[in-house]
């Protein structure tokens, strides 16, 4: 029997090409994310590689999350996996000068947000005594860097987020993992400097940075050991990047 996967930010990025990866290898997809128009069109790719549901809302609202969860069709009801992808940076700047918006979205989004998905999912992962649970966090979780202030903070709340899933959850066989990243080429610049396109390429100019699929690759990976194998935490760096700061640029 195939797996099932609950991915949240499916519609763009790494959350995008892993639910392309995993619709090749064959496991059911759950996707999800706010643009319905991207969930749809990639519904409508991938039902040609295996069966796909979708759901659409925003994991920061407590409410909509546990609306959608509920009303997943019973064929899908049964979740091996959850990927606790959705999540991005608003703004770059000192603390400060800093938006209290932009701090509200991000810790709404990639701290809530990751906690009330997985307490919607969670118990019945613990009902079936199996599941595996992947948290993408960042290299922002590992390091703080100038005018990063609260997404780090955010992303290191991820980190022991994972850390406590680990705990808490190994006495029901469900597996946890977090994943890392440096710089990966998606639309996650586009938001930060909201939709200045030109200063988000620049984040990724000189060098080759991480593409999504790089990721994507790392998560399959992850989660197709054998059932004895966990891997706790992958920090993934592109080759130039050496640390959230450090980049050998042409
Ligand atoms: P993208 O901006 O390309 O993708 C973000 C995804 O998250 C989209 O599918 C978006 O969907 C979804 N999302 C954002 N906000 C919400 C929300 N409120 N509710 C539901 N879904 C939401 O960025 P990435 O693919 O790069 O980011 C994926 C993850 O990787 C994030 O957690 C990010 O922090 C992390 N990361 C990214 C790195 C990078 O350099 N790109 C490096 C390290 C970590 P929609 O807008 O349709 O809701
Ligand atoms: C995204 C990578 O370096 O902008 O998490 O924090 S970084």
């Amino acid at each position: 029997m195939s797996k099932t996967a609950f991915i949240t930010g499916a519609t763009s990025g790494i959350g995008k090409a892993t639910a392309e990866l995993f619709a090749k290898n064959n496991i059911r997809l759950i996707l999800c994310g706010r643009r319905a128009e991207r969930l749809q069109e990639l519904q409508q790719e991938l039902s040609k590689l295996t069966e796909v549901t979708t759901l659409q809302f925003d994991v920061s609202k407590r409410d909509e999350v546990e609306k959608a969860i509920k009303s997943i069709p019973d064929s899908f009801k049964e979740i091996d996996i959850l990927i606790n992808n959705a999540g991005n940076a608003h703004g770059l700047s000192a603390i400060q000068d800093g938006s209290i918006d932009d701090w509200d979205a991000m810790l709404d989004i990639n701290v809530k947000g990751l906690l009330y998905v997985s307490k919607a999912i969670i118990p019945n992962m613990i009902e079936n005594n199996n599941g595996f649970i992947v948290n993408i966090g960042s290299i922002a979780a590992k390091e703080v860097y100038a005018n990063g202030n609260v997404y780090c903070a955010s992303k290191h709340a991820v980190d022991a987020l994972n850390k406590s899933m680990r705990l808490d959850l190994n006495q029901h066989n469900i597996r946890v993992s977090a994943i890392h990243p440096g710089l990966v080429e998606t639309e996650f610049s586009d938001v930060r400097f909201k939709g200045d396109i030109e200063r988000a390429k620049t984040v990724y100019q000189g060098y080759k940075a991480l593409q999504a699929e790089d990721i994507a690759d790392i998560i399959h990976f992850v989660i197709t050991r054998p059932y004895h194998v966990n891997i706790e935490d992958l920090v993934v760096y592109p080759t130039a990047q050496a640390s959230a700061t450090i980049i050998n640029k042409n």
